[in-house]
């Protein structure tokens, strides 16, 4: 008897720790280039849009990658302060020079990490640059990102 407790006892803690991983697991967005409108993005890979919405378990770090042809930086327009770290191509945050502006990916395939410490509701955008390569074809005005992010 005591043992079945005690079998139930670290199953119950298991099931705890797993739920919590669960809840705070990582989120990934994704900008692409397309014809109509220039960029859209993706979250978890669900379908591309100009904007998004997720709700996030506080202390959830979300990585952006750019994969449009065009430099993008996340700007924050709302909610408490979010902590934006630029990546390195291996993936390890930045430091120093190459993280001076958090956010700004500004070449191909640049990754920035934004970690949601605190509950409410963060609103951002980014501000596209000029195009890498000259000779990119659109239709129609350029979209504006946006993303709302619901942490409890
Ligand atoms: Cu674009």
């Amino acid at each position: 008897m005591k043992r079945s407790l005690i079998t139930l006892a670290v199953f119950a803690a298991g099931a705890t720790l797993a739920a919590g991983a669960a809840a705070a697991s990582p989120a990934t967005l994704t900008i692409r280039h397309q014809l109509r409108g220039c960029h859209t993005w993706s979250l978890n890979g669900d379908p591309f849009a100009p904007s998004q919405t997720v709700k996030l378990a506080r202390g959830t770090a979300l990585t952006i990658t750019n994969d449009d042809v065009m430099p993008h930086a996340l700007v924050q327009l709302g909610g408490p302060a979010a902590s934006v770290t630029n990546l390195m191509p291996s993936g390890k945050p930045a430091v120093g020079a190459a993280n001076a502006h958090p956010g700004r990916m500004g070449r191909p395939g640049a990754e920035s990490r934004v970690v949601f410490a605190h509950p409410g509701v963060y609103r951002f955008t980014t501000k596209a640059g000029e195009d890498y390569m000259p000779g990119v074809k659109t239709i129609g005005p350029d979209n504006v990102l946006k993303l709302t992010v619901v942490v409890r």
